[in-house]
C-alpha cells in the first residue's frame, strides 16, 4: 500500500471498535498485518488476534505504548488525536489518519459527502433513497453506521454518500468529493473541542477538496473557509434569489424561481425537514439525479426510527419517540415543529449533556411546554433553566408520570437533549426502552 508516494508497511489501528475492525480487516487485503490497540483492557485479545491474523493486539493506555515504530496510526474516532501520546506520535513522525482518509486513497467512484450538528442521517438516507429511485447504485456509509473501508473495494457501487461527523473529518485530508454540506451547526460534542468555533472548523473541513460546496445560508458557522462565495451553493428558509440558492416560497421547495414541490406533500414534517429535504435535493443534482424521483422520494421517505417518531397508541395521546436528540439543537427543532399544537406538552429529556449549554433550552420549555421530567447524570442542570422540572431516575418512571399527566389530545414527547450513555448503551436502547415502557402502560 502506498500513501503520499511512501510504501507503508508499519501500521497500528487505534481503536476496536466498528471502525478499528473494519480497517484491519482492509489492511490484511492489503497484505498489512497491523498492531491493534485499544485502551479497553477488558477486551478479549485473544480473539482478536486470531480473528485479524494473528495480529498483535495491544490492550493498554496510550501512553504506555511506543508508536514511533510506526508508520502510520490510524485512529478511530471515538479517541480524541489531542491525546498526548498521539501528539507526541506526530512530532516523531507518524502520520495519523482515520479511516475516511484511507478510504480517500482507494475510492474510484464519485463521493458525495454530508456533515452537521443534526440532520446527517436524514439527509444521507434520504439522498440514498433518492439515488436508488433514480436507478444509480449507491450506498450511504460513514458515521450511519457502515465504516466506509467496508464497502470501498465493491465495483459495483457508483456513488458514495458519507455521512461524517467531526471526529472523522479531524483526521481526513485528501478527501475529493463531488458535493458536501455542513447542514447546521449547534453545541455539541463540548467535551471533545475547545468552543464552537473549534467544532465549527472541524466540520468546514469537509468543504477541503469540494468541487461544489453546499451551505445553509442562515447559519454563518455552516460557510466554506477560502471558497468565494459564487462557487458555493445554499439552502434556508427563505426565499431564494437564484439558482444556485435553494429555499422556500409560497410553501413550496424552490430551486431560484423553479417550484420544486409543495413542502406540504413531504411525507417528513417540520421546517428542519424542509431544510434537510433542500439539502438533499441540492445535493442530488450534483449527481444528476432527476428532480422528478426526488421529490417521489420526498413523498414517500416517513423518516427514521427515533426522530420524531410517533409510537402508535389507542390512548388518543401522541407519543413521539426523539431519542436521537442527543444535543440542544435537535431538541429545539422538536419543539419549534410541534408549537402550534394545541394541547399539552410533556417533554422527556435529560441524560449527558456532554458540556453543551442548556440555556436556549429555557424559553421554548417556559413558553410551549407543560411538564417537563428529566433524568440521568445531567439532570440537575434541567432544574437551573426551568425550576419546575421533575427528577426522576428511570425511564419507565418518566413514562408513568407522562401518563399521569397526559390525556386525550395532549403529546409526550422524548427528546433529551443529551447523550444516552450515561443510563443506556445507546440512543436506540434508549428510544426502545421508552416504547417498552409505554406498551406496559396499557397493560397496567
Ligand atoms: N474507545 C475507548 N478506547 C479505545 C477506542 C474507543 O474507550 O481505544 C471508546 C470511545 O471513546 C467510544 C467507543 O469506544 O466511546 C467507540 O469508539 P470507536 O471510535 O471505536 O467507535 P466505532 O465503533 O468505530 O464507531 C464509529 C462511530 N462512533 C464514534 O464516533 C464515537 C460511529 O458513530 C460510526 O457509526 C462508526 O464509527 C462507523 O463509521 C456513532 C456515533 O455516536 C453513531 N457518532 C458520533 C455522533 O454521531 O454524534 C460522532
Ligand atoms: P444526525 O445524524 O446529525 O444526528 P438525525 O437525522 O439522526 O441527525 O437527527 C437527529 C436529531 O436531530 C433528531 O432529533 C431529529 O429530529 C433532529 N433533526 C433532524 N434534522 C435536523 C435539522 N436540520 N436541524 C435540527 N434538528 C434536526
Amino acid at each position: 500500500m502506498f500513501i503520499n508516494g511512501q510504501k507503508i508497511e508499519h501500521v497500528a489501528v487505534i481503536g476496536l471498535g466498528l471502525t478499528g475492525r473494519s480497517c484491519a480487516s482492509f489492511l490484511l487485503k492489503q497484505n498489512i498485518v497491523p498492531t491493534l490497540v485499544d485502551t479497553r483492557i477488558n477486551l478479549n485479545a485473544k480473539a482478536l488476534s486470531e480473528t485479524f491474523n494473528n495480529a498483535n493486539v495491544m490492550l493498554d493506555a496510550l501512553d504506555n505504548i511506543d508508536f514511533s515504530v510506526f508508520q502510520i496510526l490510524v485512529v478511530s474516532p471515538g479517541l480524541a488525536i489531542s491525546h498526548p501520546a498521539l501528539v507526541k506520535a506526530k512530532e516523531q513522525g507518524c502520520l495519523i489518519v482515520g479511516d475516511i482518509e484511507l478510504f480517500a486513497h482507494f475510492v474510484k467512484v464519485p463521493v458525495i459527502a454530508i456533515t452537521g450538528s443534526n440532520g446527517k442521517t436524514t439527509v444521507t438516507s434520504l439522498l440514498a433513497e433518492m439515488a436508488k429511485e433514480s436507478g444509480v447504485k449507491a450506498i450511504a456509509a460513514g458515521n450511519i453506521g457502515l465504516p466506509v473501508l467496508d464497502v470501498v473495494l465493491d465495483d459495483s457501487i457508483e456513488l458514495f454518500i458519507l455521512e461524517l461527523s467531526s471526529f472523522q473529518l479531524e483526521t481526513t485530508y485528501n478527501l475529493v468529493l463531488k458535493a458536501a454540506t455542513v447542514l447546521n451547526i449547534s453545541d455539541d460534542h463540548m467535551d471533545r473541542y475547545d468552543g464552537l468555533t473549534d467544532y465549527a472548523l472541524a466540520k468546514q473541513r469537509i468543504y477541503q477538496h469540494c468541487q461544489t460546496p453546499l451551505i445553509n445560508r442562515q447559519d454563518s458557522l455552516t460557510l466554506a473557509p477560502n471558497i468565494p462565495h459564487n462557487l458555493c451553493q445554499s439552502f434556508g428558509l427563505d426565499k431564494p434569489t437564484n439558482m444556485l440558492e435553494f429555499g422556500l416560497d409560497n410553501g413550496y421547495l424552490m430551486q431560484g424561481s423553479k417550484k420544486l414541490m409543495l413542502a406540504s406533500d413531504m411525507a417528513i414534517v417540520g421546517q428542519h425537514n424542509h431544510l434537510n429535504a433542500l439539502a438533499a435535493i441540492a445535493l442530488g443534482l450534483q449527481v444528476d439525479l432527476p428532480v422528478e424521483a426526488m421529490t417521489k422520494t420526498l413523498k414517500a421517505f416517513g423518516g427514521l426510527e427515533h426522530r420524531c417518531q410517533k409510537i402508535p397508541t389507542n390512548d388518543g395521546i401522541l407519543w413521539l419517540n426523539d431519542s436521537k436528540a442527543t444535543n440542544v439543537g435537535a431538541t429545539l427543532a422538536a419543539l419549534e415543529g410541534l408549537a402550534d399544537h394545541k394541547g399539552k406538552l410533556i417533554v422527556i429529556a435529560g441524560g449527558d449533556a456532554k458540556g453543551g449549554d442548556l440555556t436556549p433550552l429555557k424559553i421554548p420549555f417556559q413558553k410551549n411546554v407543560s411538564e417537563l421530567i428529566v433524568m440521568g447524570q445531567d439532570a440537575a442542570l434541567f432544574q437551573t433553566i426551568n425550576s419546575h422540572a421533575h427528577i426522576i431516575s428511570t425511564i419507565n418512571d418518566a413514562v408513568v408520570l407522562a401518563a399521569s399527566f397526559a390525556q386525550q389530545g395532549d403529546i409526550v414527547l422524548l427528546s433529551p437533549a443529551c447523550a444516552s450513555i450515561d443510563m443506556f448503551d445507546n440512543y436506540m436502547q434508549r428510544g426502545q426502552h421508552f416504547i417498552d415502557a409505554i406498551g406496559r402502560l396499557r397493560e397496567c
